[in-house]
């Protein structure tokens, strides 16, 4: 038998690929490496031959993709000497720079919309010893201030406007397409500041550059880090495609919304940083902008916790809501290879969950008949 090395992170797995070096303070909770899995009962309801995966990325250590740039951004910020990080956050951001300022002995500083984020992500970023400002003001706001902030005091943006962010987050491109063998036809998902979308498509690109063919372009992305002497991973790129909540939607209004609403908390953005890079991504790939109602959100939320056993958060579920709309209208066609990443786990927003379930709990005596007889009638269908 050969002794596998350990898997110790992405910075250290793709370590060729990322803008390190030998002598790099790697900080790490052992993030990426997180499962595609083909979904079984979706895809049969849908009455489509299709394939389906989701990238569940709710498996990071702190419960969402964030991770994936924020090993980056702070091994980065600690290599530049910063003592302290800061970021606007809907949630998740704010949680995964809590962890990682922790695992840094360094200090976080997370600006947050009062009141409008899920508890789980409050709740991490208050045990990790982040230091938390609730502003009356939405994410946008939050922002702007952090830019501002930023200029005048020693503190490190986190945000995805962080270059290596991005970078870190262009490894979960690398990992679908070592998984399927291949890239997809589609990659579905949620869209906030579009940052992620940006990331992927990086990744994707650098996988298919090579200066012999027709992809050179892409090259652009790869922020010099592309294996120009290699050949090639995958000759193809996938369509990106993605989805905004209704109510916070700038990509399909064209134009920045200033007063963004929506359920899924954590896209509840109005104007996002990566505006030009989305635009770019989607017209090289090919792909498409939609947006999905609070109530196509929530029931995909569900259909993928009822039938495949998939808990993620709200915002998540609108990739595969998304997605489900476009293969039934035939936009994305029959036979294609579709990935939907869920982006944050369920537990992340248990308030909202227990919301759209409370209706199905049984309430009983603690007694044998009565258990019985709730098991019995509920035994067929
Ligand atoms: C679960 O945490 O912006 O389009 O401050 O938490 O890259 O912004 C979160 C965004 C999708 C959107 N899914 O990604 C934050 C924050 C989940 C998220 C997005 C977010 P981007």
């Amino acid at each position: 038998m050969t002794l596998q090395t350990h898997y110790s992170g992405l910075i250290e797995h793709y370590r060729e690929r990322l803008p390190v070096s030998a002598d790099t303070q790697i900080i790490s909770l052992g993030e990426g490496n997180t499962p595609l899995l083909k979904l079984h009962n979706i895809p049969a309801l849908l009455d489509r031959k299709i394939d389906i995966y989701a990238k569940y990325e709710g498996l990071n250590p702190t419960g969402s993709f964030k991770d994936r740039g924020m090993t980056m951004a702070v091994t980065k910020a600690v290599e530049d000497g910063a003592k302290a990080i800061v970021c606007a956050s809907t949630g998740n951001t704010s949680a995964a720079a809590a962890a990682y300022a922790a695992r840094a002995a360094i200090k976080a500083f997370v600006v947050i919309p009062d009141g409008k984020i899920a508890q789980g992500k409050l709740a991490q970023a208050m045990l990790e010893g982040a230091i938390i400002l609730q502003v009356s003001g939405n994410f946008d706001a939050g922002m702007q201030l952090v830019k501002e902030v930023a200029e005048a005091t020693p503190v490190t943006i986190v945000n995805s406007i962080n270059p290596y962010r991005l970078q870190g987050q262009k490894t979960a491109a690398f990992e679908i397409i070592e998984t399927l063998g291949r890239a997809p036809d589609f990659h579905c998902l949620p869209v906030g500041n579009a940052g992620n979308i940006t990331a992927h498509w990086i990744g994707y690109s650098e996988y298919a550059c090579s200066k012999n063919d027709n992809v050179t372009a892409a090259c652009a992305y790869c922020n010099g880090h592309c294996p120009y002497a290699h050949e090639p991973i995958v000759s193809t790129r996938p369509k990106m495609v993605g989805y905004q909540a209704q109510g916070a939607a700038p990509f399909l209004r064209g134009v920045m919304v200033d007063n963004p609403e929506t359920v899924a908390t954590a896209i509840r953005i109005g104007h996002p940083q990566s505006w030009d890079s989305a635009w770019q991504v989607n017209e090289e790939s090919g792909g498409w902008f939609d947006e999905c109602s609070d109530e196509e959100i929530l029931a995909a939320q569900k259909l993928l916790a009822e039938k495949e056993g998939l808990f993620c958060e709200p915002a998540s579920a609108i990739s595969l809501a998304g997605a489900m709309r476009d293969v039934k209208t035939g936009k994305i066609p029959e036979g294609s290879c579709i990935v939907c990443t869920l982006t944050g786990h369920g537990l992340k927003d248990p308030d909202t969950a227990i919301r759209q379930s409370a209706g199905e709990l049984i309430t009983i005596e603690a007694k044998l008949d009565q258990v019985q007889s709730a098991i019995m009638k509920n035994l067929a269908g």
